[in-house]
Parts: C-alpha cells; sequence; structure tokens
C-alpha cells in the first residue's frame, strides 16, 4: 500500500539540513521546505542545526528559538539529544547529513516504513543520471534510503523553482555595465578591479556582504561600509547589505551580468536570464574541477564557438585556471550574446521540471 492514499495535504515530512559552512545548505533547504508547504500542502518539518544563516535569508526567523512556525514550516532546532519523535512519512536527509539514531530506530519501527531521501549537492556530471533514484538498502534496518539529485537535465531531479517565481523582464543589455558580486575569497577579484577601473566605459558592481565586501575593502585600502560608495577610475563599488532571498533575485534581475558562487546563487542567477560567472565551491584536491568542466559542456553547447570559448576562458580564470587580464576583454564582448540566449538556457534547464514536484511525485511513487 502507498503512503500517499491521503490528499497530499496530509502528508508529512521531516527534512534534515546540517549546516556545513556558508549559507548555501540552509538556503536551499528553506526553499524546498517552503516550497513543499505551499505548493504541495505537506506538513513540513525542518531541523536545522544552526538557524544563523536562515535569519539573514528569511527576516522574521529567530536564531535561538527551539520551534517557530514561518511559511508554513515548523522550524525546529536540531538538538544533539535529539527528541523522542514520531518520524515523518518523507524523511529529507539533504546533502548526506547523518540522521539521529534514534530517529531512525523509529522510522524502522514504524508499519509503514517512511520514504527516506538522500538529496545530494547539484552537479551537471553524466553520472548523475545513472545515481538519481538508486535504492540503498540500510545494511541492517528494514530501511530503504533512495539518491534524489538535482540536475540540468532528464533523468535528474531538477532544480529548485517556485511556481509563483516571476520571469525577470527580457534581459536588455545597456551601458553603464552594472553587475553584481557573490563570491567566496578569489585571488583574481583584485585583478578584475584593476581591469574594471580602466575600462573605457564606465562600470557599476554591487559588492554582496561578507567575503566580497571585504575583499573589496582590501582593495580599496580603506573602510568600505555597507551602504556605502566608492569610485576609483570607470568602476563604482557600492556595498550591498545582505538582502532576503526574494530581494537577491531581484538583485540578479536587474544586472547585465552576476557573479554568483555555490549552489543557489548559482540557479538563481540562470532563473534571472542574465549572463553569468560561476565560482565553484572549492573542494580538497580540486575534485570541484569536473563539475566545473561539466556544467561548462553544458552551458556552452547552445553558444557560437567565439562565445562559448569566451565563457569557459574566463570562467576557469575566475576560478583560478587561467589569465583573467586575457580572459575578460572576450568576455566583455560576449556579454550581449550571452544575454540573448540566456532565455532558451532556461527553457533547457526546465526539461527535467521543478525539483519539489518532482520530489513529490517521487515520494508517491514509492511502493
Ligand atoms: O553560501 P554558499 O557558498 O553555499 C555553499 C554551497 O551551497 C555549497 O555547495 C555548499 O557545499 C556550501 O555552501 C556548504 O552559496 P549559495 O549556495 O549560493 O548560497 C547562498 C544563499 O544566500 C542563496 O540562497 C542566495 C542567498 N543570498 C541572499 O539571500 N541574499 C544575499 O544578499 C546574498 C549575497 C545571497
Amino acid at each position: 500500500m502507498s503512503h500517499f492514499s491521503a490528499p497530499s495535504g496530509d502528508i508529512s515530512c521531516d527534512i534534515f539540513c546540517a549546516v556545513v559552512d556558508n549559507l548555501g545548505d540552509a538556503g536551499f533547504c528553506w526553499r524546498l521546505a517552503r516550497q513543499l508547504a505551499a505548493e504541495h500542502g505537506w506538513a513540513v518539518r525542518l531541523w536545522i542545526n544552526n538557524l544563523t544563516p536562515l535569519t539573514l535569508l528569511r527576516p522574521g526567523i529567530e536564531a535561538l528559538r527551539e520551534r517557530q512556525v514561518i511559511d508554513g514550516v515548523d522550524i525546529r532546532q536540531w538538538p544533539a539529544q535529539f527528541p523522542n519523535v514520531r518520524p515523518a512519512q518523507v524523511v529529507i536527509e539533504a546533502f548526506a547529513c547523518e540522521l539521529p539514531q534514534i530517529y531512525v530506530a523509529a522510522m524502522a519501527a514504524q508499519t509503514l516504513k517512511p520514504v527516506w531521501l538522500n538529496l545530494e549537492y547539484l552537479s551537471a556530471e553524466d553520472w548523475v543520471v545513472g545515481c538519481h533514484g538508486l535504492a540503498s538498502p540500510h545494511p541492517t534496518l528494514p530501511l530503504v534510503k533512495h539518491f534524489f539529485f538535482p540536475g540540468f537535465v532528464a533523468g535528474t531531479g531538477g532544480l529548485l523553482r517556485e511556481k509563483e517565481f516571476a520571469v525577470p523582464l527580457a534581459p536588455t543589455f545597456c551601458d553603464p555595465l552594472t553587475v553584481s558580486l557573490f563570491c567566496y575569497d578569489n585571488p583574481a577579484l583584485p585583478r578584475l578591479l584593476d581591469l574594471w577601473a580602466q575600462e573605457p566605459a564606465t562600470l557599476t558592481c554591487l559588492v554582496a556582504e561578507g567575503l566580497p565586501r571585504r575583499q573589496a575593502e582590501a582593495w580599496l585600502g580603506t573602510g568600505f561600509a555597507v551602504g556605502t560608495e566608492f569610485r576609483r577610475g570607470a568602476l563604482t563599488l557600492r556595498a550591498l547589505p545582505f538582502v532576503p532571498q526574494p530581494a537577491y533575485d531581484s538583485i540578479l534581475a536587474g544586472c547585465n551580468l552576476n557573479f554568483v558562487r555555490g549552489e543557489d546563487s548559482f540557479v538563481r542567477a540562470q532563473w534571472a536570464e542574465r549572463p553569468f560567472v560561476w565560482q565553484i565551491y572549492p573542494q580538497d584536491g580540486n575534485a570541484h574541477r569536473p563539475k566545473l568542466d561539466a556544467f561548462l559542456a553544458h552551458y556552452s553547447a547552445g553558444l557560437d564557438l567565439s562565445t562559448s570559448a569566451a565563457v569557459a576562458a574566463f570562467w576557469q580564470a575566475w576560478n583560478g585556471g587561467g589569465d583573467l587580464a586575457h580572459a575578460w576583454p572576450a568576455f566583455r564582448t560576449a556579454i550581449p550574446r550571452l544575454a540573448t540566449q540566456a532565455p532558451s538556457w532556461v527553457d533547457r534547464i526546465r526539461q527535467p521540471g521543478d525539483l519539489a514536484a518532482n520530489l513529490v511525485a517521487f515520494s508517491e511513487s514509492r511502493p
């Protein structure tokens, strides 16, 4: 018998999120939790071990509250001593975080076993299609976990995209170039700021709070407080405050070019239908390199040769693999062409469908 003979409004779901660093783990899980509650009527509990990132992404969430219901999501602190709760019908373990043993034992004790999903990180690598949906039986307990992979192509779980997401107006390339900057510590950044300061046309760079602002401050050699602006040559730098997730979407849509990083801002930049540059999350032993190459191969497939070469050279240089000063002029020239093709790229990556809807369908299809 399926768990899902009940209307989907009666489906309970526990999402477990262990924040490793930065904002992406929390940002992704929050988006998913909201969507499952708002669009599918699921009763979602989000167990998270550190609420601080959520307080930035969704003002109104309080970092120290044990329990709070916001936007229809029951947000819980994930304590070291996990309470004895009844497991939900669908259990999502985000990014291979380890579930509390007491909770796994309670799952095994259910007559109707929960649907247990290991929701993985996003990758454009080919092997993802083969692994999406695979079953992994528990070594000792009568439980089966399934791998659920986000992705860009058919046969993966797709990407999160809210139903209410408003497609930004068609890209309009205009000078001055307005760029948003969200990145990790990046040794290539000072060189890029030098180049921008020497541009023949003016350029405005909206610098995100945190690592980007602090690197811009080092480049300026003086304090660069949130809300302030500096001009150097053709370049105007503006220090933005950290804004909630929907406001960040508006920033991306408002710019002609967006520098993004990690996973969630990388996806949002694509929905914004603007040219973008990705700094991939660096991993030990350069494990991130094949992921960068795999994405570039997909993204470049729809581009003409000179545009795709310009993108590859600039993105590689931004990720530490090449000469940025050499790569910038060709990339700069390619921006209008990238803007024109952005909607067709979005059409392609929408093919697998929305991740939340796919996850609901996958859960419903479990016996
Ligand atoms: O913060 P990140 O570097 O997160 C990373 C990645 O998820 C990575 O894969 C993971 O391994 C690592 O965390 C632990 O970048 P990401 O994924 O883009 O998340 C940033 C979030 O912050 C995203 O939801 C967008 C949001 N954001 C705002 O809401 N407002 C802002 O002003 C800015 C700059 C970002």
